[in-house]
């Protein structure tokens, strides 16, 4: 039947949401709503943010942007724009973000989904033109519709993900994302303001030799992860690190490759937030074929404490995920 078939390249972001949503019998639409919802965000976003360097520019002679408003920041904005088109769009009750300390209540206590969500991780790339991305996850709330979202809502394991995805605003904006059923890439077309399907299907390569790990730190690193970006060199692997974690995830997925951030003196538990970056992006890699863990343990099995959790983060290639493992496993002090 047509829903089968392959939907073609340059079929649209809303058209595939909703061919998609006929793969689901029982879908009510509202999984397809939200998604439409994000994608709106993300266009807007997209806009603030090309706007910005024209702003920043203007606004290198005081802080006020062209508009006479006191320039904000662009992750203050994006904070804003998301939460907002998820408040408007009616489907989600509750919402953590990296922004905010608390969870945000959008007051759609009906909403059957919370997300968690890094509006714009990387923004100290901004001013340097470094590409930045928003980061999400989509769970169903497990409290009763009719009130607010509780923190048991907020803090499901990352295998209770319904979709997840990212938005990187780079040389050209793409939105990647997955409901359970592999990865599609959609490539922004802002003349026309529509999402079109460019990486159908999006399979990552099962090795690579790109390392992305910030070697900074390696004062701080553990044996085992030293010994693995030894390996990583022994075999002349590529050293790429952008810096802004979308960018590095991105290319890896596409060219095969491995992120790593560990624990460090600086951060005893990795730097990465487990709800809203590393959770996100392992149901995405998993289901491009590649792995994700925080050194021993599946990155979607962590059980979270607390909404801005951090982890040590592997993610990437499955083999060389498996091989960093392997090293990790020699160190002795508990990861
Ligand atoms: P470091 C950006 O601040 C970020 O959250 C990720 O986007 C990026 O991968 C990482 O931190 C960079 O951290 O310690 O290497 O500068």
């Amino acid at each position: 039947d047509h829903n089968k078939l392959a939907l073609p390249v340059g079929t649209t972001l809303d058209r595939f949401i909703m061919r998609k949503q006929e793969d689901f019998p029982y879908a009510t639409g509202e999984l397809s709503q939200l998604l439409r919802d994000i994608a709106l965000a993300a266009k807007i976003v997209n806009r603030e943010i090309n706007r910005s360097g024209l702003i920043d520019i203007a606004g290198a002679y005081g802080s006020q942007n062209v508009q006479g408003e006191d320039q904000q920041k662009l992750d203050v904005i994006a904070n804003i724009r998301f939460i907002r088109a998820l408040r408007n769009g009616g489907e989600v009750c509750t919402i953590i973000s990296e922004e905010d300390d608390e969870m945000i209540q959008t007051g759609n206590n009906q909403g059957k989904y919370v997300v968690a969500i890094d509006p714009l991780d990387g923004s100290s790339n901004i001013d340097v033109n470094v590409s930045i991305g928003t980061i999400f996850s989509i769970y169903r709330r497990v409290s009763p519709t009719g009130r607010e979202g509780t923190a048991a809502d907020c803090l499901q394991p990352g295998t209770h993900q319904v979709a997840a995805g990212y938005v990187i605003y780079g040389s050209s904006t793409m939105l990647v994302y997955t409901t359970g059923n592999g990865v599609n890439g959609f490539t922004y077309e802002h003349s026309l303001g529509e999402f079109f399907l460019s990486h159908p299907d999006i399979i990552t390569p099962k090795t690579g030799n790109i390392y992305s790990i910030n070697e900074g730190s390696s004062d701080s690193f553990s044996p085992g992860v030293a010994a693995f970006v030894q390996h990583c060199k022994d075999q002349q692997f590529s050293a790429r690190y952008i810096g802004s974690l979308v960018a590095d995830f991105h290319r890896n997925l596409l060219k095969g490759g491995i992120y790593v951030y560990p624990a460090t003196a600086k951060n005893k538990s990795g730097k990465l937030r487990l709800m809203y970056e590393c959770n996100p992006l392992a149901f995405i890699v998993e289901q491009a074929g590649g792995k994700s863990s925080n050194g021993t343990r599946r990155t979607m099995e962590i059980e979270p404490k607390i909404p801005h959790e951090r982890c040590p983060f592997f993610i990437g290639s499955k083999e060389l995920v498996e091989k960093a493992e392997s090293f990790i496993a020699t160190d002795t002090e508990a990861c």
